[in-house]
């Protein structure tokens, strides 16, 4: 394809999901002409793509949603407590057009690669439909969870039936009527996609290598209390960015182990009714930081497992006992531990009996053979550093960021990389984006570059790139925060460890997102300390 000619622009953005829209609408706010490239056909990002049966939001729709403009706020009306990956997907392509977005947007059309060129200052930006920009900053706003990780199984591509992945489920659907399906993988996309599948499929089999926790989410119409408040939406918006997992609630000061058995019986009972997950792990201070009290809230969680399985080894296969509790994201479900009572489905523990191959017909473990219509892949992400090292980011002299990253994601605050110049990542690693809210830190980080953009404009800066000294000390305090935690315990995506020869790090910053913004704000109010600027007023270095 001949190539097109070089635009100026002020930011090229990848990614159009709820970040890159945002990106785009406060850059359009102020005065800078803003570029996003985005791979699907329409906005959305992860709820573009993850059109899985059940796919939901595990955050409640109240809190996942935007507050950066209260009129948008008030006319959205959420149906369900939980929303469906339909629902989302609509409010994305609402807030896309109520703000004119697309206009800036280029669909079905991946950024290949984005080069920096010191003399001008400027990067320029390659996609794969063979179109170059150059724009003074880029920015990565690619998802955390976007990125699948390869198919690690021996034999795909013998398989004669019909394969499908959960992140890219097909457009149209899938009718599993009268068909023997089986699904790979446990995690929240397994556990929320089973329970439909087998509805529909004449046999369903499930192929389990580590059982996860994961609690009922009792979704239905969102209650009366929690729709009130949006009648205030901004005080209660205001009082979830004070929270470390940005969503109102309560914030523990007492130990699972100090309270007394019926205290401590009587609050896990109430934490299960609720149906959330937010606040899980910090019932207690203690749930995430030591073993014995997490085993509290881990063994309550099993029994109830238990109690909802008729078939005592079944039970057994599906409870969890291989990790602490919510050191891998916790599952919400509806129906799932149920599911595996009926007749027609039925578990297979890859840990005792491990998937050898995938056959023609089917899926071949250590002792038996299977055979299938089709197979569902939910075997999950390359979580954070997938998506980004996906595309050839090349800084100051041509460093490769992949090869910056080769034995971990070094980064300051989440946001930039040292030898980056004027590049900056939305939920990066070293940002505590998954562990949070996703919409509200989201909002935190474009505010908070966009904060960076108009410093930089106000001062005649014109370049902007961490220290490696920043740098070094944000991945330390990112490190020895997770460290003090349960974390490191689990083989988890959060650790790196879910694929094949990646960096075993803590990848997400564990302190919560009102600690981190606070960090980001006190950066700032230090005229930017632990970065260096270039511009017409010279150099300087905080
Ligand atoms: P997850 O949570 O990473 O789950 C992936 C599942 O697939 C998990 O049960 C894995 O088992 C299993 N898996 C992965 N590879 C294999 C192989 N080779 N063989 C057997 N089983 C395998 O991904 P999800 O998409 O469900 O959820 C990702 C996030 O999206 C979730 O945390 C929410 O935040 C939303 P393992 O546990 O590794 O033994």
């Amino acid at each position: 394809m001949t190539e097109m000619p070089k635009k100026n622009l002020d930011v090229v953005v990848a990614g159009a999901g709820f970040a890159g829209l945002y990106l785009l609408h406060k850059f359009r706010e102020m005065g800078l002409t803003p570029r996003a490239f985005e791979a699907g056909d329409d906005v959305g990002g992860t709820w573009y793509w993850n059109r899985y049966p059940g796919a939901r939001c595990d955050i409640e729709s109240i809190d996942y949603s935007f507050s950066f403009d209260p009129e948008l706020e008030q006319e959205w009306q959420w149906t369900e407590k939980y929303a469906t990956q339909p629902e989302i997907l609509s409010y994305a392509q609402h807030v896309a057009d109520r703000f004119d977005l697309r206009k800036d947007i280029t669909f079905a059309t991946r950024v290949e690669k984005a080069v920096w060129d010191e003399d001008d200052a400027l990067w320029t930006v390659t996609t794969d439909q063979g179109e170059t920009v150059t724009a003074r900053f880029f920015i990565m706003a690619t998802g955390c969870l976007s990125e699948p990780k390869d198919i690690d199984i021996d034999g795909v591509e013998n398989f004669s039936g019909e394969i499908y992945r959960t992140h890219s489920w097909p457009h149209e659907g899938v009718n599993f009527t009268g068909k023997t399906v089986g699904v790979i993988g446990t995690g929240s996309s397994g556990i929320q996609s089973i329970p439909l599948i087998a509805e529909q499929a004449e046999n369903t089999t499930v192929f389990q290598r580590t059982a996860n926790y994961s609690i009922p989410a009792g979704n239905g119409p969102i209650a009366p209390e929690k729709l009130a408040v949006t009648e205030h939406y901004q005080d209660y918006r205001a009082e979830a960015r004070k929270t470390r997992v940005g969503v109102p609630g309560k914030e523990a000061m007492d130990f699972a182990l100090t309270v007394s058995e019926e205290e401590r019986q009587e609050r896990y009972e109430e934490l299960w009714a609720k149906g959330a997950i937010p606040h899980l792990g910090s019932e207690f201070a203690d749930i995430l930081l030591n073993e014995e009290a997490n085993e509290t809230l881990a063994e309550f969680v099993r029994s109830k497992v238990r109690s909802k399985i008729e078939d005592p080894e079944l039970a057994e296969i599906l409870t969890p006992t291989e990790f602490p509790i919510c050191t891998k994201r916790a599952c919400l479900d509806t129906n799932y531990y149920e599911t595996f009572n009926k007749s027609n489905v039925d578990l297979v523990d890859i840990r005792k009996n491990p998937i050898r191959t995938i056959t023609e017909s089917g899926i071949a473990t250590q002792d038996k053979e299977f055979d299938f219509d089709a197979i569902v892949f939910a075997t999950g992400f390359d979580a954070m550093t997938g998506a980004l090292m996906a595309v050839d980011i090349r800084g100051r002299d041509g460093q490769s960021l992949r090869k910056k990253w080769e034995h971990g994601p070094l980064n300051y605050l989440g946001l930039t990389v040292e030898g980056f110049p004027n590049f900056f990542m939305i939920t990066g690693p070293g940002s505590p984006s998954v562990m949070t809210n996703m919409v509200l830190s989201i909002e935190q980080h474009v505010e908070w570059i966009a904060d960076c953009l108009g410093y930089m404009a106000d001062n005649n800066l014109s370049v902007i790139e961490p220290t490696a000294t920043a740098e070094n000390g944000w991945v330390d305090y990112v490190t020895a925060t997770a460290d003090m935690t349960l974390f490191p315990k689990a083989k988890s995506w959060y650790m790196g460890a879910n694929v094949p020869g990646k960096p075993r790090v803590c990848l997400p910053y564990l302190g919560g997102a009102a600690a981190y913004r606070r960090a980001c704000d006190d950066v700032a109010a230090d005229d930017y300390l632990g970065f260096r600027f270039d511009g017409s007023e010279g150099s300087q270095c905080n």
